[in-house]
């Protein structure tokens, strides 16, 4: 059994764990990566010229190449290791922000963002005076790309846009998106989070300025993340933090600041968790990505005629190809109460806003019930899940 976990009994059931938006589980290489860096490797990297700070720096710095590589960045001075989507979101917002934005510069946002990707940009367009553009959706859960391109005006400096929602698995057109910005000249982020577990990711192929992922949510540890970000753009922004490995010389009239990436990452990253990521590309290479698409795919075509049999069930989030979600509510019944019972049944699913308040208000509802894959999910977990729907949802009407 690769992911250990998987074995779990909840309340007398076999685990079926749905909740792999949130978090996916661990594939026991990711977990043995992380134990034997503890075990033989721990050490601070960049510092030392001992034996173990020497070999920890090493992996640490295979891992960028193997991200690069991943991702197919054009130099692993893009790549930024983080704590994971919002730390590397935060970054660009507090070091784009300081550079670029202000009085009455806009930032132009998607009505289906996660919170992580609003509220970074709300607080620095709020230290400026810059304010937000969203771009709206349709029922079925499509950006209406019309109305984006009509959002552009000589004050828009950049475009933060997810590449999957985690809410309503709308796969967004990014590469379409990029191209309308860059006829612009205007920088776009993608915030990846959703996306890099569930299919190829190019950052060259989409273009992108910035690309954002954390790796919990492809099979690694939490703790690290990743940033993307174009080496002209990424040199032209002011640091983050501050502190150790991120400066080149200090003194207390003025200090320099260190090449890319370290110019970023300031103090002791985890490094642990960064080679759990590289065990966490290596599995998800052996397994395929392709592989990978295609599994989900057939899933997510299963789960939908699955799940639309079961009487009272409402759909948020139909967009065609869309993956990795499906977000629902059974009649009126508050999505709490199918949690907390699908819970009692063994069966793990989100309930809730899902740290995405404005498509609930989009659709006037509290939240959904949310079941989501990962490359570990069966069609018998569709099936127990189908089956505890069934059985709880006389009590509820
Ligand atoms: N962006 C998207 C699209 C996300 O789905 C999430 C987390 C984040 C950013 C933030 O990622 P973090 O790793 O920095 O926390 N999404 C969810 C979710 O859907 N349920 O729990 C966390």
């Amino acid at each position: 059994m690769d992911f250990p976990i998987l074995d779990t009994q909840v309340y007398g059931h076999p685990l079926v764990y749905l909740d792999n938006a949130a978090t996916t589980q661990k594939p026991q290489q990711v977990i043995e990566a992380l134990t034997n860096y503890y075990l033989t490797l721990n050490s601070n990297i960049h510092r030392g010229t001992h034996y173990l700070a020497t070999q920890a720096t090493e992996r640490y710095e295979a891992v960028r190449q193997q991200v690069q590589q991943f991702i197919h960045a054009a130099s692993n001075k893009e790549i930024v290791f983080t704590r994971g989507t919002t730390e590397s979101i935060n970054l660009v917002a507090a070091t784009f922000g300081r550079q670029f934005l202000h009085k009455g510069d806009e930032v132009i946002v998607s009505g289906m963002e996660h919170h992580s990707n609003i509220v970074p940009w709300q607080l620095a367009c709020e230290q400026v005076g810059a304010r937000l553009r969203v771009i709206p959706f349709s029922d079925e859960g499509v950006l209406d790309l019309e109305v984006y391109r009509s959002l552009f005006s000589t004050r828009t400096r950049l475009v933060a846009v997810n590449h999957v929602s985690n809410t309503l698995g709308t796969v967004n057109p990014v590469k379409e998106i990029v191209g309308i910005a860059h006829g612009h000249g205007v920088p776009v982020l993608i915030d990846g989070a959703q996306a890099i577990a569930h299919m190829p990711v190019d950052v060259q192929d989409l273009g992108c300025d910035f690309y954002c992922f954390s790796g919990h949510k492809m099979y690694a540890p939490m703790g690290v993340g990743v940033l993307y970000g174009r080496e002209e753009l990424l040199n032209q922004l002011p640091p983050y933090q501050g502190g150790g490995e991120m400066i080149k010389d200090v003194t207390f009239e003025k200090t320099t600041y260190n090449e890319l990436p370290y110019k970023f990452e300031a103090g002791t990253p985890s490094v642990g968790d960064v080679l759990g990521l590289g065990a966490a590309i290596d599995f998800i290479q052996s397994r395929g990505m392709d592989s990978i698409v295609r599994h989900e795919e057939q899933l997510m075509s299963y789960a939908m005629d699955r799940l639309a049999t079961v009487p009272n069930i409402r759909f948020f989030g139909t967009a065609p190809g869309k993956v990795g979600v499906i977000s629902f509510l059974l009649g009126n019944a508050h999505p709490y109460d199918v949690g907390t019972l699908l819970d009692k049944l063994g069966v793990a699913v989100r309930t809730g806003h899902h740290c995405t308040q404005p498509i609930m208000d989009r659709y006037g509802i509290p939240g959904t019930v949310r079941a989501s894959f990962a490359c570990y999910t069966t069609t018998a977990d569709i099936d127990a899940l189908h089956a505890a729907l069934l059985r709880i949802e006389p009590m509820l009407m």
